[in-house]
This record gives structure tokens, C-alpha cells and sequence, in this order.
């Protein structure tokens, strides 16, 4: 049970705790329900469950403007019922990862409210970015920065000060030059891991750190005054000394674009990990794939940090989705519009080799709830929108509502098992089709996407050579790629864009992502060979 390197081959299931089980019955998931699911995650496979912010909050952005961070949101359970399901869960051999955003609160945090009260100039204010606006009466922002959200990253209060936020209004970006600051953060991290929590994942990691001054953006001007800025290496520094007493696990969410720059993170004295999100950003093409591939391994091997693999998560476009849609030509997060054509059919056999090329790549894996039933992305009806995402786009981005409906357990019902049967409607509505996605009938089927991962996942338990670890490419025809993972006997091919291809001669096949056609691998398909 003290495997202190779990980390660094680690399958970790993100659940989306609004979306994935309703034990009580009023449209919200809730902690009763992933502890009634419990068995369901330890029979998946998954070494750790992540969970998406828990905490009291006004669920603004599904969370992430946390209120208090020492509740737990009530129509999600209690404190209490989080530390009963953290000390099950690791009974069952799940680690449990919760969610810090040092970036910024909610604007029912008690500390926004307080300096909201205390007026411009109070020491209640410093503990955010305050300004008074620029022009005629200050009637402009105090800089010209841009939300993460898209629009003016800046509101106006009552008394005339502006203050700062990256993302929506009611997430005002916390000062990370004050103290109280950092002291509060480093208070919590003790919090949840004297609750058992194994490791924590950090929201925004990169954003944390402002220049002082608050300077109009200028492009090419390094450094950039709220993205990747020194300052948050030494933050990061005392939170590992922290994660380091209690054998934590630190897990960057880092959108730092250069390589060597998102490396710097990833140290001994630093944080452990961080999610790589440039391999779900390709296309479905070999050379693109194979270039992820290399790259990501290129730069984490000298820091002696894993790497790690994402196919998708509650921000981004459902893998099934994305990967059928033919004019997808990169991430496509800032590209999302209504009614993009897409071939859920071709978009599934990807996804299911896909999952077969992760799973075998070196490190670990991170899965999304319902990644592993292949739903698609849900185009919400725009009335029942509320990704503040979509809005700040002038209603132009559907928002990420799409890929966190609510999971269907069964196939028939009031919300197909998410709730029960005749409890309050889910708070975000699923689609007519959505019981044929439903777990109950993907456990009776072999060849269903939960079969496949259930599969998967259970050799990768028992193959030495899976996970951290090196690997070999190996000669493969066009369109095709093939590795072998050092120290065993197992190879990985996938058939990303080629003509049907032989197999390796002498090799058995251990799993295969769809059926071989008289012995040869299809596109779209990927197998798992015994040499
Ligand atoms: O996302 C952080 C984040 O920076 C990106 O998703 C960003 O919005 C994108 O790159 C736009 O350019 C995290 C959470 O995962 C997300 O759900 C939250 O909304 C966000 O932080 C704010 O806490």
C-alpha cells in the first residue's frame, strides 16, 4: 500500500461529481452517489479517483469559484461524508486527488465579501487586484488584458474600483504577492491531506503570479504579466515541501504552450506532475501523433518526470466528438460553434484505439467520466446553458455543458439511473439516445467501450512493462505506428491512416480495439501483441 511512485504509472478518474451520480434524488449528483459507485470504479480499474472541485461554492463555473474550501458543497454531501468516502475509496485501493485553484475564489468567498465592504484603499482589498479604472472618471479597465473567458477580465464595483478577473466576474483572482495568500493555500493543502487525500490537482497553475504593476499586455514581451511568471516557482516550492510531509502528490494544470518551459515545472522540489494537454490537441494523423508522442516523452525524460496522457476532461470537446469531426485541425477549444458536422461512428473507432495507444504509452493516463461509455458531446439546448463560458463569448461557443451531462447508469428511467427513478429532473438535461450509452448495458455487451477499457485496464495491471517506463518504436508501414515497451514482451500497433496492415510475425494478439480484417489491422484500429 506505500507505493510512493503510484503517481508515476497511475490510471486517475476524473469524476465530475454534479454529473455522475444522484443518490438523493434532486437532479445533482452527489458524494452518496460515487460511494454507492464505488464498486463500479474498482471493477473499471482505475488506481484514483480526482475530483473536481467538492467545495461550498455558487457553482458559477461548475466549482471552480470555491466559497469555502473546508465544506463541502451541500448538495453534494458533507465534510463528513468526504472523509468516509476518501478512507473507503483507499480501502478499495483508490487514491483520492481533490482540486485546488490558487488562482482565484468565488465572490462569496467571505474575504471578497469582506473587501467589497471595507472600500477602496482597505487592507481587505489587497488580498485582490483592486484598481481604480482609467479615463474620464474611471470609466475604463485599468489594462487592456483579456478574460480566459474571452471578454474584459475586469468589473466595476459600487464605489467605483475595478477588480480583476481572468476568468467569470464572480471569480475575482486572489494577490499571490500577499501573505495571507499564500499562507491560506498552504492551510488547506494540510486540510485535505490530513483527510486522506493522496495528492492535489492545481487549477490554472500557470496564472497565479501578476506582475505588480498590472501593465498593458505587449506581445512578445517575456515576461508575460499573468502567465508563467517566476513568482509560482517558489510558491510551487513550499507546496511540495508540504505534499512532501504527507508523501502528496502535486498535479499541474498548466497551459504553458513551450515544452522547456512547462519542464521547469515538473522537478524534484517542485510539482510531481502535470496534465499534457498537446496530445489530445492532434489531429488523427500518424506523423502529427507520433510528433506528440516523442516530444512529450523528449522533455520529460530529463526531469525525471512521467509523462502523462489525456484524451479529455470537463473543458474540452468528448473525445468520441472530436475525433469525428473531419475538420478538426487542432484544439479546438476556442473554435467551438453550434452544429459542426460530425461522424459519431468513425469518431467512436478512434476513440477506442485511441484509449489502446494510451494506455500502452509510457506513464500515466488520465480518463473523464463517460469517456469510458464513449459518450459523445451533448449540443445543449442554448436556453438550458450555463457555462459562463458561453456567455462571455456573446453566445457564440456552446460552452463545455456539452461534455458534463449527467451519466446514464441504466438504460430506461426518469434520467437513465443518474437519479432515481422519479426524483427531480438532472440539472443539466441528457439526450433521447443517452440510454444506449448506458452502463447497465455496456457491462452485458463484450464489445462495448466499457468492455474494452474494463479489458484494458486489467492487463495493463498485469504487464510489467506497462506504464512508466521506456519504449521502441518499431519499423511500421505508412499510416501505421508500432512500439514495443522495454522489458517485456508487448507491443502496441495502431493503424492511424494506412492501408490494412500485417501484424509483426510471431506475436499474439493480447486486445484488439476493433476486428482485424482476415488477420490484418484496419485504420482506426489499434492492437495489443504478445512477442
Ligand atoms: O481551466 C483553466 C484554463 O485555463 C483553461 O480551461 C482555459 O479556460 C482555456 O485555456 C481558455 O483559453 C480550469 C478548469 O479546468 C476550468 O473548468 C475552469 O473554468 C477554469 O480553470 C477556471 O477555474
Amino acid at each position: 500500500m506505500s507505493d510512493t511512485s503510484w503517481w508515476r504509472h497511475a490510471v486517475i478518474y476524473q469524476v465530475y461529481v454534479r454529473s455522475f451520480a444522484d443518490a438523493d434524488g434532486n437532479g445533482t449528483g452527489d458524494l452518496a452517489g460515487v460511494h454507492a459507485k464505488l464498486p463500479y470504479l474498482t471493477e473499471l480499474g482505475v488506481d484514483a479517483l480526482w475530483f473536481t472541485p467538492w467545495y461550498r461554492s455558487p457553482l458559477a463555473d461548475g466549482g471552480y469559484d470555491v466559497s469555502d474550501y473546508r465544506a463541502i458543497n451541500p448538495s453534494f454531501g458533507s465534510l463528513e461524508e468526504a472523509e468516509k468516502l476518501i478512507a473507503e475509496a483507499r480501502e478499495r485501493g483508490l487514491r483520492t486527488i481533490v482540486d485546488v485553484v490558487p488562482n482565484h475564489v468565488s465572490d462569496q468567498h467571505p474575504w471578497f465579501q469582506a473587501a467589497l465592504a471595507a472600500g477602496p484603499g482597505s487592507p481587505e482589498r489587497e488580498l485582490f487586484h483592486f484598481r481604480p479604472g482609467r479615463g474620464p472618471g474611471g470609466s475604463l479597465p485599468p489594462n487592456d488584458w483579456v478574460s480566459e473567458f474571452g471578454g474584459v477580465p475586469w468589473t466595476r464595483t459600487d464605489d467605483g474600483d475595478w477588480y480583476l478577473h481572468l476568468f467569470a466576474t464572480g471569480q475575482p483572482d486572489l494577490n499571490w504577492a500577499h501573505p495571507r495568500v499564500r499562507k491560506e493555500h498552504e492551510d488547506v493543502l494540510r486540510f485535505w491531506f490530513d483527510r486522506g487525500a493522496a495528492g492535489v490537482r492545481i487549477d490554472s497553475a500557470a496564472l497565479a503570479a501578476k506582475d505588480p504593476a498590472l501593465p498593458d499586455f505587449e506581445v512578445g514581451v517575456d515576461p508575460h504579466p499573468f502567465v508563467d511568471r517566476d513568482e509560482l516557482h517558489d510558491i510551487y516550492r513550499s507546496w511540495r515541501a508540504i505534499a512532501d510531509e504527507y508523501d502528496g502528490v502535486l498535479i499541474g494544470e498548466l497551459w504553458v504552450e513551450d515544452p522547456e518551459r512547462f519542464a521547469r515545472y515538473l522537478r524534484s522540489d517542485e510539482l510531481h506532475t502535470a496534465f499534457n494537454f498537446d496530445f489530445l490537441a492532434r489531429r488523427w494523423d500518424t506523423a502529427e501523433l507520433r510528433s506528440s508522442i516523442d516530444q512529450t516523452l523528449a522533455y520529460h525524460a530529463p526531469v525525471g518526470a512521467p509523462a502523462t496522457w489525456v484524451l479529455c476532461n470537463h473543458d474540452v470537446t468528448r473525445t468520441v466528438t472530436r475525433y469525428g469531426r473531419a475538420d478538426f485541425t487542432g484544439f479546438d477549444f476556442e473554435k467551438k460553434r453550434f452544429g459542426i458536422p460530425t461522424d459519431l461512428e468513425l469518431g467512436t473507432r478512434r476513440a477506442r484505439a485511441a484509449a489502446l495507444l494510451s494506455l500502452a504509452l509510457p506513464g500515466a493516463v488520465y480518463l473523464y467520466q463517460g469517456e469510458e461509455l464513449g459518450l459523445p458531446e451533448v449540443e445543449i439546448p442554448k436556453d438550458r446553458i450555463e457555462d459562463p463560458m458561453h456567455f462571455r463569448s456573446g453566445g457564440t461557443d456552446p460552452g463545455r455543458d456539452g461534455c458534463r451531462v449527467p451519466l446514464p447508469w441504466s438504460s430506461g428511467g426518469s434520467s437513465y439511473g443518474f437519479g432515481p427513478d422519479g426524483g427531480a429532473a438532472p440539472w443539466m438535461p441528457q439526450p433521447a439516445d443517452w440510454g444506449s450509452y448506458a452502463v447497465e448495458k455496456q457491462e452485458a455487451d463484450p464489445d462495448s467501450l466499457l468492455s474494452l477499457y474494463r479489458e484494458a485496464l486489467r492487463l495493463r495491471r498485469g504487464e510489467p512493462s506497462l506504464g512508466d517506463g521506456p519504449m521502441r518504436w518499431l519499423h511500421a508501414p505508412e499510416g501505421v505506428l508500432a512500439f514495443a515497451r522495454d522489458g517485456g514482451d508487448f507491443v502496441c500497433v495502431i493503424n492511424i491512416n494506412g492501408r490494412p496492415a500485417e501484424l509483426p510475425p510471431h506475436t499474439a494478439v493480447l486486445l484488439a480495439s476493433g476486428p482485424l480484417q482476415g488477420g490484418r489491422l484496419p485504420q482506426d484500429t489499434a492492437v495489443w501483441l504478445r512477442t
